[in-house]
């Protein structure tokens, strides 16, 4: 099978199975694993932040995350499509109490100018902002990059208004990437980024969530609470370390075999896409052209060996990652090629 439904499905490289069978570990809880340690000791350091936490899904560092920042009855801004709104259970209305306020941004990105006029100080009638959101890669946006210039005015602004950062930088590497940066530079604008191992790093599982000492420090608390309390966590953070020290510098061939595949892709009669705007690792196609429901174009696919998600009911999406090449993107392109041209049944 070709996987492309997305860069979670990556499987440990040789050296993380190595390292996960080789860690030295201890109870977490009481801040005794020697591997976990050092892994949030050099996600903080990476990141430029004080301190970070392992947690052990996106979804859960972004969670944490929320409630760090803000009390019930808030009102958090983000995206339209954000991951936090669409993908995550409504975690932010369960676990914070807060309602999510969403903008659309066409590309993805939130620019000030967008946020100005939904940002409320509260008042008898309306719930004050408690924070702003920006997803860096913006997923369902088809994996685009906030500029740093954006990020540099909204959280200047934002600074200006007393409204804390987050950022779910669940691909905060491939931003980093394609911006040719040190991700350090993209963090430096949010006062916590959530962001993922278990992705294009390619880890089994786990993520970091980075921020002030006394910000992680109450992380901690809410990652217990909501079951994250992980005791001999090494085994995993010893892949994780390998993810974030090695993983980052190949994601470069991520982003090319996406741009290929978007380009093969863009070919195909009834499939509508721009190949200009993928930036990183994420194609997102328009199919509403070839007759057919994503359902119907994902279940031919994986017939031929292929698979691929539906963003939407009109959206397709392909993820690379390193565990597809070049040829598997050219043989994918050619199986969804083979899929529209033959007669429906
Ligand atoms: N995204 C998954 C699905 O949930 C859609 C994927 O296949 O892309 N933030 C962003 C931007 C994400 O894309 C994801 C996962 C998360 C957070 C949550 O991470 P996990 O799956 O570890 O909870």
């Amino acid at each position: 099978m070709i996987d492309l439904r997305s860069d979670t499905v990556t499987r440990p490289t040789a050296a993380m199975r190595r390292a996960m069978f080789e860690a030295e570990v201890g109870d977490d809880v009481y801040g005794e694993d020697p591997t976990v340690n050092r892994l949030e000791q050099r996600a903080a350091e990476i990141m430029g932040k004080e301190a970070a936490v392992f947690v052990p899904t996106g979804t859960m560092g972004n969670t944490v995350a929320i409630k760090i920042h803000t009390r019930h009855g808030q009102e958090v801004i983000c995206e339209s499509r954000a991951h936090i709104l669409d993908w995550e259970l409504a975690m932010t209305a369960w676990f914070s109490g807060c309602l999510v306020r969403s903008i659309q941004a066409e590309d993805g990105i939130l620019r000030w100018d967008a946020i100005r006029e939904f940002v409320k100080p509260g008042s008898p009638h309306s719930a004050p902002t408690g924070l702003i959101e920006l997803e860096n890669t913006h997923n369902m946006a088809g994996g685009m990059v906030y500029p740093l210039d954006v990020l540099e005015n909204v959280a200047g602004h934002a600074r200006g208004a007393g409204i804390p950062v987050h950022m779910d930088g669940a691909r905060i590497f491939n931003a980093a990437c394609y911006l040719n940066k040190p991700v350090r530079e993209l963090a430096a604008h949010a006062d916590t980024v959530m962001f993922c191992l278990s992705k294009g790093l390619g880890a089994p599982a786990g993520s970091m969530v980075a921020g002030t000492e006394e910000a992680i420090e109450r992380g901690r608390l809410y990652r217990k609470r909501l079951g994250g309390g992980m005791r001999q966590v090494g085994v995993l953070a010893a892949a994780g370390l390998i993810a974030l020290e090695e993983m980052p510098h190949r994601l470069g061939e991520d982003h090319a075999n996406a741009r290929f595949l978007a380009a093969e892709l863009a070919k195909i009669p009834g499939v509508r896409l721009d190949p200009e705007r993928v930036q990183t690792n994420i194609v997102i196609f328009d199919i509403t052209g070839t007759g057919l429901t994503t359902g119907e174009i994902n279940s031919r696919l994986k017939a031929r060996g292929v698979l691929m998600s539906s963003a939407n009911a009109r959206q397709m999406r392909a993820v690379t990652h390193y565990d597809v090449n070049r040829e598997d993107c050219a043989t994918a392109a050619f199986a969804l090629a083979e899929v529209l041209s033959a007669p429906s049944k």
